[in-house]
């Protein structure tokens, strides 16, 4: 009789029957607690599961135009690929192929160009690579893509090689700033304008963009 009135009032019962029967119900509770809690994190694992499944295979996706890259999406039960080109972000859904091309993308993979050239010794300081004068390898060539004029950590660079080439391969259609890194000991004597304004089509090759530099003499 005292037994089953301590089940429904534990706090007395603790007191009467010593601690451990108490500790006994005590855990008994916890017990319950912590399965409740389970169940509770289960149960929101299962929705976020559901949410994400929903958002990639049927639900509105986003897509991010500040690089151009391949996408491949479901049009009418089949998968299509478009270049997501627009450089803008957008979200629709995945079968929207009519949303992306009125938004600029183009169907099928992107066409990726590139820009070469050659850093020649301008060994008489005329401007010009002249016969007899020779390459520079070594020398870091990059894309000003702030416009700023000068090399910043991230912007996409080149070391010419012992030949003294260069090549950006990858690129995508836009307007890209080619420059030279300085270095002690030259001067940059070509391009006049010390720089390339590139305007790069898809699948476009651009070669020829040379820089020339002479010895600096103290
Ligand atoms: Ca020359
Ligand atoms: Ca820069």
């Amino acid at each position: 009789m005292k037994i089953s009135l301590c089940l429904f009032i534990q706090s007395s019962c603790f007191n009467e029957y010593g601690k451990s029967l108490g500790l006994h119900i005590n855990n008994i509770r916890m017990t319950k607690k912590l399965n409740t809690r389970s169940a509770q994190i289960v149960l929101a694992l299962a929705v976020a599961i559901l949410l994400v499944a929903f958002v990639w295979v049927g639900g509105p996706r986003t897509f991010f135009g500040t690089v151009a890259s391949a996408q491949t999406i479901e049009d009418n039960n089949e998968e299509v690929t478009l270049c997501h080109d627009a450089r803008e972000t957008i979200t629709v859904a995945p079968s929207a192929v009519e949303s992306h091309r009125a938004h600029g993308d183009r169907l099928g993979p992107c066409e990726k160009g590139s820009i070469s050239g050659t850093k020649f010794l301008d060994e008489n300081g005329n401007g010009k690579w002249d016969d007899g004068e020779g390459r520079l390898a070594g020398v870091t060539i990059f894309l000003d893509i702030n416009h700023n004029a000068r090399y910043d950590t991230g912007e996409p660079a080149r070391v010419t090689g012992a030949n003294g080439e260069y090549v950006f391969k990858g690129l995508t259609p836009g307007t890209y700033r080619v420059r030279e890194k300085k270095f002690p000991g030259y001067k940059q004597t070509f391009p006049a304008s010390e720089f390339y304004l590139v305007v790069l089509k898809a699948d476009q090759r651009i070669r020829h963009r040379d820089f020339g530099n002479k010895v600096v003499v103290d």
